[in-house]
C-alpha cells in the first residue's frame, strides 16, 4: 500500500515549451514591434521590421475578414482504423479523439481509461487491453464522461460486439444488448456486430459491421441488411426501417468523389446540428476512407473534416464517428506499464489557461463516484486518495500553462513491487471538473 508514495516527482514545472509564448501574452508581432521601437525606428533593420509588422497585420486582417468554410463545422469524436501519427502526437487504434477543424487532435479516451473501464482480465494480474471501439454516440449529458456510448469491435470483458455500452456511475453499463438488436432485426444467425450509432428521441439509427440475413428487413437485396445500410429501430414500438440503403450511400459518395464509387461498409454515423444532415464515414474509396461525408446537398464532404484535414501521417482511415457534445480536460500517460527505474510522465490537456490543478493518485477506483461536471466523476478510493495525494500536495498541484496543458514526471523506483495506480486531475478553479481517470500498472 505504500508503493506509490515512492513515485518521486522529478519535474517541478508544469508548463510545456509550447505554452510559454502564449502564457506571456506576447505574440510574434508584438515582440517584433518592440524591437523596432527600441532601436528608434530609424535604421534599415528597424524599417524592415516595421514593414514586416504591417504585412503581418494586413495578413491577420485578411484572415479575420475571410472566415473559412469550416468555421461552422462541429467538433467530432473519431477513432482510426489503425495506430496513427499526427502533428500533435499519436492515436492508438482503440482510442477516441476529438477533431475540431484547425485545431490539433486531442485524445478524449485513451487506452488507459478504456482499460480501467473494462476491468481486470480473468486469471491475470493485468487489466483488459481494449481491442477497438466503434458505434460512438455522445448524448451530451453533463455527468459521468458525458454518458458516452460506444460498442466494442470484438467481444471483450463479458461484453459482445453488438452491445451498446455507456460510461456510467457503475463504470460500464449495458444500454441495449446485441440479443435485443438480433431479435428486433430478425437476424437469422443470432449474431451481429454494431459499427455505427446515432440515438435521437429514444430511437437508434445504426449500421452493422457485416451483411446479415433478416426475416424482417430488406434493403438492396431481399432479406438482407447490408453493412453499408443505415437502419432505424424504435425500442418502444419495436419498429425497424431502412434510413439509407447501401446503394443510396453509394450515390451520396459518388456525388462527391467519382461517379460509380462503391462506398462499401458504412463505419460511422452522427448528426450535424448546424444543417440537420446525417454525417457518415465509409470503407472506400481509400482516398476518402478518412473523410466525413454528409447527406446535405445530395452528398457532400463536411468542411474541415476531409481526410487530409486530420493530418494523419499514415493511411488515415476512420472506423468510428460521433458528434462531440461533452467536453472534459483529458489525462494521458507516457507508459501504461512503466518498468522500475524508468520515468513516467502524466500529461493534462484541454484545461483552461493558467487553471490551478491537482493530480490525485489512488491504489484503486471505487464504484461510488460522486457527480462532477466535465468527464464527470472522481473514481478514486477516498482513503488512499487523501493519504497518498494530499500529503504530497505541494508537488502534485500545478498551474496549467497558456495552452491549458500541464505534466508531471516521476521516477519509478528500482525496488518497485507491482502495483496498480489510478490517476485523475482535479481543478481548484472549478471544483466540479475532473479529467478522465487513467490506469497505470506500474512494475508489471
Ligand atoms: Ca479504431
Ligand atoms: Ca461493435
Ligand atoms: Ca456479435
Ligand atoms: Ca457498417
Amino acid at each position: 500500500m505504500t508503493t506509490s508514495v515512492m513515485l518521486r516527482r522529478v519535474t517541478p514545472s508544469a508548463a510545456g515549451a509550447s505554452g510559454t509564448e502564449a502564457a506571456t501574452g506576447a505574440g510574434p508581432v508584438e515582440k517584433l514591434a518592440g524591437t523596432a521601437a527600441s532601436g528608434g525606428a530609424s535604421g534599415p533593420k528597424a524599417r524592415a521590421a516595421v514593414g514586416a509588422v504591417r504585412v503581418a497585420l494586413v495578413s491577420l486582417g485578411l484572415a479575420l475578414s475571410a472566415s473559412p468554410a469550416w468555421a461552422q463545422s462541429p467538433t467530432l469524436l473519431v477513432s482510426t482504423s489503425s495506430n496513427e501519427l499526427h502533428p500533435s502526437g499519436s492515436v492508438g487504434d482503440e482510442e477516441i479523439v476529438w477533431h475540431t477543424p484547425g485545431v490539433p487532435l486531442r485524445t478524449a479516451l485513451p487506452t488507459e481509461t478504456l482499460s480501467l473501464l473494462l476491468g481486470p482480465a480473468s486469471g491475470g494480474e493485468l487489466h483488459i487491453l481494449p481491442g477497438d471501439v466503434d458505434a460512438l454516440h455522445d448524448p451530451g449529458e453533463a455527468a459521468l464522461g458525458g454518458g458516452l456510448m460506444f460498442s466494442l469491435v470484438s467481444n471483450q470483458g463479458g461484453w459482445e460486439d453488438g452491445d451498446v455500452l455507456r460510461i456510467s456511475a457503475a463504470g460500464l453499463e449495458l444500454v441495449w444488448s446485441e440479443d435485443a438488436l438480433v431479435t428486433a432485426l430478425g437476424v437469422t444467425d443470432g449474431n451481429l456486430d454494431l459499427d455505427a450509432l446515432l440515438v435521437e428521441d429514444g430511437m437508434l439509427l445504426f449500421s452493422l459491421a457485416e451483411d446479415e440475413d433478416s426475416t424482417l428487413l430488406s434493403g438492396d437485396m431481399p432479406g438482407v441488411i447490408e453493412d453499408g445500410d443505415v437502419v432505424g429501430w424504435d425500442p418502444v414500438t419495436g419498429a425497424v426501417w431502412h434510413v439509407l440503403t447501401e446503394s443510396a450511400v453509394d450515390t451520396l459518395v459518388s456525388n462527391v468523389v467519382a461517379s460509380g464509387s462503391l462506398a462499401g461498409d458504412l463505419k460511422g454515423l452522427a448528426r450535424n446540428h448546424e444543417d440537420g444532415g446525417l454525417l457518415f464515414c465509409v470503407q472506400s474509396p481509400s482516398s476518402h476512407d478518412g473523410a466525413v461525408f454528409s447527406t446535405s446537398m445530395g452528398g457532400s464532404l463536411l468542411d474541415g473534416h476531409d481526410e487530409q484535414d486530420f493530418g494523419f501521417q499514415g493511411a488515415g482511415e476512420l472506423d468510428a464517428l460521433g458528434l462531440a457534445r461533452s467536453h472534459w480536460s483529458s489525462l494521458g500517460v507516457s507508459d501504461a506499464q512503466p518498468a522500475a527505474g524508468t520515468t513516467l510522465v502524466i500529461t493534462l490537456e484541454g484545461a483552461k489557461p493558467s487553471e490551478p490543478c491537482l493530480l490525485l493518485l489512488s491504489m484503486a477506483s471505487e464504484p461510488s463516484w460522486f457527480d462532477m461536471g466535465g468527464w464527470g466523476g472522481l473514481v478514486l478510493a477516498q482513503d488512499t486518495l487523501f493519504n497518498l495525494s494530499l500529503q504530497a500536495l505541494p508537488s502534485l498541484s500545478v498551474m496549467a500553462d497558456g495552452m491549458g496543458s500541464a505534466n508531471w514526471s516521476f521516477d519509478v523506483p528500482l525496488a518497485l513491487q507491482p502495483v496498480d495506480v489510478v490517476a485523475q486531475v482535479f481543478s481548484f478553479a472549478n471544483p466540479h471538473m475532473a479529467t478522465n481517470p487513467v490506469l497505470i500498472e506500474a512494475g508489471q
